[in-house]
């Protein structure tokens, strides 16, 4: 690792990073103790202290360091830097710079730039009815929470995306970098184009320890902790020591040349190409909890895992404990950070960039403030023809492709859209997107690779966390894209949603946090479909692990068939600060809607098809379907259903906003119960073919006054690599099984039908005979097309 000596900064230079950097370090013990007396102007007393003293001491000197000398080069160059903080848990240190720079007091004026706001600034933090201890969406300038550790890098990526303009600083904990997607997440540069593309200046924060143990990283030696991240194509810097002004002099020294190096690559990118740079980073070493209580109870914790939370705990109980935090506050001199309204002194703060420079006000922090609308082809234009219900088969995301195509097209002059994805654009049928663009890649090409290039706007990387933590640095900073993802392997990112959720959930309630367009899956290969693969793929619990969160921030889409599918997408790029999940086939199925009644059948997000029901509008049983491969199973088991006993009324009612089932007070997209009532019926039985799990169906009814009567089929964990038709037969969810289901629960029945009932029985024990002896699925199944004339299939209305 190489090191640059420091003795660069001239006296009154250093005199200015150490003040503010002890300015926010006093902020930062006084945030996470004080409850009154900001500025120590009486003896500390156990009055002053909170009676839960929450928050993370150990990280926060290392950030304030870091956002300290960031100011200096932000000043300098004037280049917009967006700090990400992957210590989330740090969330005084941020708080407290951003005070120091005047925009906390903007967003809030309540905490002032004064002896008042300080004393509100310390009280709220980890207070009821006050702040976080995390670098939440309160926190202006961040798009981090950090809290769950592991995605700061590739947030830092994703934000740095087509922000040519851009550096994302991102401090890395030493322990966070021990995670999975932090550890895929260093491999982000070789997808990164320094022409078009913003730089990404990762510090490695080896302050040695986490909660309870040494890091890894710490502990291997600088030798082998080099050739690692060298190993991952980075050019590490090393700043080390315990000497504040020492280690002043080598991280600017060292700032200053990493930002040069990250200028040159830049100019000679931009200049003439050329191929995958070698990007600097920094490894800095400095101690856990530096500057506070060296030992605490005759126990060393500055530079210890010791320090990671609070160091003395127990400072309102215990006069030794307060004594020592006193000390420590005033050993940061206050009196010569803050004048006597207790605003920051000239020497803290007048040196530091102003206006949107200020890392607290960075549009790209609030990424809605730089949204642009996508330009949206007119989805309609893409559709299958269809002149009557049930047309020879599409592929609903091979459909898709052509769309995706043109906003890509249409957008890319904006250099605003995305698409990520594990290594599965092809897989998943989109590939028209490849006409438009190219697969992102800096590494080395060769000759058999198709559709690579630097510039390209596709973006596969076979880690689902990164493709994640990618699209949500670029949707966080104001830019639109789509992740596109077999069903089953998306739950690898359920904790990451988790995450994104919550930060949407939060931001919801800010008024200051500009909305920012919403994170879109395109999940598809999905459970039903598995054509080369089998039960490791089958899966679809990701709508239910998402039906957990807020109602307002979740959305779940399952089209039917191509045209409802294209009307969905084009819907979900519209929106603002949802999770959209789309579950689409991309096998031949059906195509039952023409684009116009594609269109307002997703815009009810339900609805009953007349023309699969029987009989009128007083139903004896009600079929309903949510999903592509249910819904031709449904309707297959209509057509069973008029063949065998036509006087049955039978009504047929699909839903594609699964939402739409909660009650109206848990989800906005909720049905009123009275529409529930009249589509559903509260006294008819409700036989429901739903894609997923069965059982979420009936959490989302289970306050509908029909609920009684539903009775719902869906995956059951049986699978295996079979066929089409065998996995809904071992499901129970086939078309001669529902009509079974039909005649087991319409009153009186039972008895009339018995003999279609065996017959139905008969053809699955047909059907379990024929695959095994031939390998496909009957022909009646197979071939079975819904009763009407063909169709054809073409471009446009
Ligand atoms: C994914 C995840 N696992 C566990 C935790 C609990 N946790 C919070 S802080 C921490 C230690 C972090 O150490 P490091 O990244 O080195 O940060 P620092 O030393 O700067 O505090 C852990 C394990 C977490 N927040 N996220
Ligand atoms: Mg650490």
């Amino acid at each position: 690792m190489r090191t640059v000596a420091g003795t660069g900064l001239t006296e009154s230079e250093l005199a200015h990073l150490d003040a503010h950097w002890r300015a926010a370090n006093y902020l930062s013990v006084g945030q996470i103790y004080l409850m009154a007396n900001p500025l120590l102007r009486e003896p500390l007393t156990t009055g002053h202290i909170k009676p839960r003293v929450l928050g993370h001491w150990g990280t926060t000197p290392g950030l304030n360091l870091v956002y300290t000398h960031l100011n200096r080069v932000i000043a300098r160059r004037r280049r917009p830097v967006l700090y990400v903080a992957g210590p989330g848990h740090g969330g005084p240190a941020m708080v407290a710079n951003v005070w120091l720079e005047g925009t906390y007091s903007e967003v809030y004026p309540a905490v002032s730039r004064d002896e008042l706001g300080m004393a509100r600034l310390f009280r709220q933090f980890s207070f009821p009815g006050g702040v976080p201890s995390h670098v939440s969406p309160e926190t202006p300038g961040s798009i981090h929470e950090g809290g769950e550790l592991g995605y700061s890098l590739a947030h830092a990526y994703g934000a740095a995306l087509d922000n040519p303009d851009l550096l994302v600083a991102c401090v890395i904990g030493d322990g966070e970098a021990e995670t999975g997607p932090l550890a895929t997440a260093w491999h982000s540069n070789k997808f990164l184009d320094p022409g078009g593309d913003g730089a990404v200046l990762p510090i490695l924060h080896l302050n040695g320890y986490k909660i309870a143990n040494p890091a890894v990283l710490a502990r291997i030696g600088d030798e082998e902790l080099g050739a690692l991240l060298t190993g991952y194509g980075y050019r590490p810097y090393l700043v080390e020591g315990d000497d504040p002004l020492n280690v002043h002099q080598r991280l600017a020294a060292t700032l200053d040349a990493v930002l040069d190096e990250i200028d040159a690559i830049q100019s000679r990118a931009r200049a003439d190409g050329g191929g995958r740079p070698v990007w600097p980073m920094i490894v800095l070493r400095t101690p856990k909890g530096w500057t506070g209580p060296s030992r605490v109870d005759g126990r060393q914790v500055e530079g210890t895992w010791r320090a990671h939370q609070v160091p003395l705990a127990a400072a309102r109980e215990e006069p030794a404990h307060l004594a020592q935090l006193e000390k420590w506050m005033r050993s940061y001199r206050p009196e010569e950070l803050f004048d006597g309204a207790g605003a920051p002194r000239e020497e803290v703060v007048a040196w530091l960039p102003t206006g949107d420079m200020r890392m607290g006000a960075t549009p790209y922090a609030n990424g809605g403030r730089l949204t642009r609308p996508l330009e949206l082809p007119d989805f309609r234009d893409y559709g299958v023809r269809v002149s009557q219900p049930g047309s020879p088969p599409a592929e609903p995301t091979r459909l898709l492709g052509p769309f995706l195509r043109d906003v890509l097209v249409a957008n890319a002059r904006f250099r605003n859209f995305r698409i990520v994805g594990p290594d599965e654009t092809e897989s998943n049928r989109i590939s028209a997107v490849l006409e438009a663009t190219d697969k992102a890649w800096q590494a080395r090409i060769s000759d058999v690779d198709e559709h690579l290039g630097a510039h390209g706007r596709v973006m596969e990387i076979l880690s689902e966390h990164t493709c994640q933590g990618w699209l949500e640095g670029y949707l966080l900073t104001g830019r639109h894209g789509l992740f596109s993802c077999y069903e089953a392997f998306v739950q690898i990112v359920d904790s990451m949603v988790n995450q994104h959720a919550k930060w949407l959930k939060t931001t919801r309630e800010l008024p200051w946090r500009t909305p920012i367009p919403s994170l879109n899956y395109l999940l598809t290969s999905h459970v039903w479909r598995q054509d080369h693969n089998g039960f490791s793929h089958q899966d679809p619990g990701f709508i239910d692990h998402l039906v957990n969160k807020k109602g307002d921030v979740v959305r779940v889409y399952l089209p039917p068939d191509a045209n409802t599918l294209l009307s969905v997408v084009d819907h979900c790029l519209r929106s603002r600060d949802y999770i959209n999940v789309v579950v689409a086939g991309k096998n031949s199925a059906p195509s039952y809607l023409d684009i116009e009644a594609a269109e307002l059948h997703c815009a009810r997000g339900l609805g009953i098809w007349e023309w699969a029901s029987t009989n009128g509008p007083d139903p004896d049983v009600v079929l309903a379907c949510a999903g592509d491969v249910p819904t031709m199973e449904v309707l297959a088991a209509a057509d069973l259903l008029r063949t065998h006993l036509p006087d049955l009324h039978v009504r047929v009612v699909n839903i594609v906003d699964l939402m739409r089932l909660q009650p109206a007070e848990e989800h906005p997209h909720g049905l009123g119960d009275a529409e529930f009532d009249a589509i559903f019926t509260v006294d008819r039985p409700i036989i429901f073919a739903y894609h997923g799990y069965p059982w979420l169906i009936h959490r989302l009814t289970y306050r509908r006054n029909g609920h009684d009567n539903l009775h719902v089929r869906g995956y059951k964990e049986e699978g295996t690599t079979t066929t089409p038709f065998d996995m809904v037969v071992r499901n129970d969810m086939d078309r001669f099984h529902l009509v079974m289901d039909v005649i087991d629960r319409v009153p009186g029945l039972a008895l009339r039908a018995a003999s279609i009932r065996q017959e139905m029985v008969d053809q699955r024990e047909r059907h379990h005979e024929h695959i095994r002896r031939t390998g496909e699925d009957l022909p009646e199944v197979r071939d079975w097309v819904w009763p009407g004339a063909p169709l054809e299939i073409g471009a446009g209305r």
